[in-house]
């Protein structure tokens, strides 16, 4: 289990992915994001020609002992019972997914709770439902999901600063080696990413292009 008190550096490269995100075996791109540096790995198996059934809890198993080998929290997306089932280390919820109270009462206090918010008031609610982190964006255009909503921006995460929201942050949507340093500058614990990795020639350099860039963008601050 994640200890609570070092999750912002915990979700400092936080590679989410599902089948559908990859052309390849994710268990492949799995291993090698880990190899490269990704320091936390949500499976969000979700829309078109995604695992459901038995055949994602296999896959969530098989992908969850992936990361324990390596130490890595592993985090699902908005299936609380699958996450109870396999005793992942969080679940992450959007907006429209569960409330994030009742998925805290859910997974009791040990385990990690994410909440994407977009707006400060959103991120104060999270923190009100007991969130543990909280995902922020998108930062950036995506074409990753199809219902993203407006960008907001590395601002929008130095506005939640100003507003003295102090949980951990990460942003999220269409995050790249090229602008991962604005989404830490803007006060950023972490960039969760999907294609950035999932679809690299080479998810093993990416993910060390991208930890490396964090690491010396945390240090500017
Ligand atoms: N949530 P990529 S954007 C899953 O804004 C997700 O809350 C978002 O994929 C949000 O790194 C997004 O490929 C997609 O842009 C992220």
């Amino acid at each position: 289990m994640i200890a609570k008190n070092n999750v912002k550096d915990a979700l400092s490269l936080y590679f989410i992915s599902g089948t559908q995100d990859t052309d390849r075996d994710l268990h492949t791109v799995l291993e090698d994001a880990l190899a490269g540096g990704i320091t936390a790995f949500q499976y969000r198996e979700k829309g078109a020609g995604s695992l459901t059934g038995k055949d994602k809890e296999q896959m969530a198993r098989t992908l969850q002992k992936q990361c324990r080998q390596q130490n890595i929290p592993f985090i699902v997306n908005d299936d609380v019972d699958l996450a109870l089932a396999i005793g992942a280390d969080g679940v992450h919820v959007g907006q429209e997914d569960s409330r994030a109270e009742e998925v805290r009462l859910q997974i009791g206090p040990e385990m990690l709770l994410g909440v994407s918010a977009h707006t400060i008031s959103e991120a104060e609610h999270a923190l009100q439902s007991g969130a543990d982190y909280i995902g922020v964006g998108p930062m950036y255009p995506t074409s990753t999901k199809s219902d993203a909503k407006d960008v907001c921006g590395p601002e929008m995460i130095a506005s939640m600063r100003n507003a003295n929201i102090d949980l951990p942050i990460v942003g999220i949507g269409g995050i790249s080696a090229e602008n991962a340093q604005e989404v830490i500058a803007g006060g950023a614990d972490g960039i969760s990413l999907i294609s950035a990795i999932s679809t690299a020639n080479d998810p093993r350099e990416k993910a060390a292009v991208l930890f490396h860039q964090i690491l010396t963008a945390k240090q500017k601050r």
